[in-house]
């Protein structure tokens, strides 16, 4: 194990999106562990590797929490694009293929086409949607879609909201206000926020989770995009900066690409048995 192997190893990590100061972390914390178990095999030095990187995600490793009684209520937030839609339809197919109860709602007001394209995933998946006019106050959408979930009696009620940047603070405010509102109906609720995060953005996803953290108190994340050439290694940073657990992956742009998160799997994934570097 020269210099040249962490170096190539620092690389390595670095292209997985894993970012420097975990990057320094990890490298150090191997180097200490090579030394002292006196490994020599790249095998072992691997497998030690990814028992590092399991080990900082498993202390997060969870399901998505569920109601006691009564509604479970996700709120699903993230920036423009990310698959916040997609993966809201993912779970209403997951939990309706379950025999679950779930109704959708349409809090992303911003623009029509998002209320139709909504409109389209819950008809696919065979569950019903509360949506008002484009332009509506989210909030409203989601008091009405919260008395709807009650009365209809469902399991699930999942919302969606309008992509917004994290650092315009009146759009942050808009999702805080819809946080209330479904706090103040709903003991415990919203039972998950879900920070939807595209793996092929990279290290920002960390400043996003930041911002959407300090606004709307994300519980958990999902990494969206998996099954392009992005590593996802920005879970770790996550994991280790924020504490934020990862619940789910995408892996697709269908109503079954969805993945619970296991931090086994991932780490392994990043370093694969055989080959690779
Ligand atoms: N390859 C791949 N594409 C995905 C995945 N999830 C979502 N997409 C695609 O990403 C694009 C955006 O997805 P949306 O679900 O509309 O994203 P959004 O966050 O709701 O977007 P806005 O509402 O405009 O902010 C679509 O083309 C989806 O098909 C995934 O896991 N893998
Ligand atoms: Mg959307």
């Amino acid at each position: 194990m020269d210099d040249n192997f962490f170096e190539e190893l620092e690389e390595l990590l670095i292209s997985a999106d894993i970012g420097v100061n975990t990057t320094d972390e990890l490298v150090t914390e191997l180097r200490r562990q090579i030394k002292e178990n006196r490994l020599s095999d790249p095998e072992d030095v691997r497998e030690c590797l990814r028992n590092l990187i399991s080990g900082i995600l498993a202390t997060n490793a969870e399901g998505l929490r569920l109601a006691d009684k009564g509604p479970t209520i996700f709120l699903v937030v993230g920036v423009n694009g990310v698959g916040k839609t997609t993966t809201i339809a993912k779970l209403a197919y997951r939990y309706k293929s379950q025999g679950k109860k779930v109704l959708l709602a349409a809090g992303d007001t911003f623009r029509a086409a998002a209320i139709d394209q909504l409109q389209i995933w819950a008809d696919r998946a065979g569950v019903d949607l509360i949506k008002h006019h484009a332009g509506a106050d989210p909030a409203a959408v989601v008091f009405d879609a919260v008395r709807a979930a009650r009365a209809r009696n469902v399991d699930f009620l999942i919302i969606d909201t309008a992509g917004r940047l994290h650092n315009k603070t009146n759009l942050m405010e808009e999702i805080a206000k819809v946080k209330r509102v479904i706090s103040r109906e709903v003991e415990n609720g919203p039972h998950e926020v879900l920070l939807i995060l595209d793996a092929t953005t990279g290290q920002n996803g960390v400043s996003q989770a930041r911002s959407f953290m300090d606004s709307s108190g994300v519980t958990g994340i999902v990494l969206t995009k998996l099954d392009g050439t992005a590593k996802g290694g920005i879970v770790i940073s996550l994991s280790r900066e924020l504490k934020i657990p990862v619940k789910l992956l995408g892996v697709g742009e269908k109503m079954d690409d969805l993945e619970d998160f296991s931090s086994r799997e991932f780490a392994a994934a990043l370093f694969p048995e055989e080959g690779g570097e």
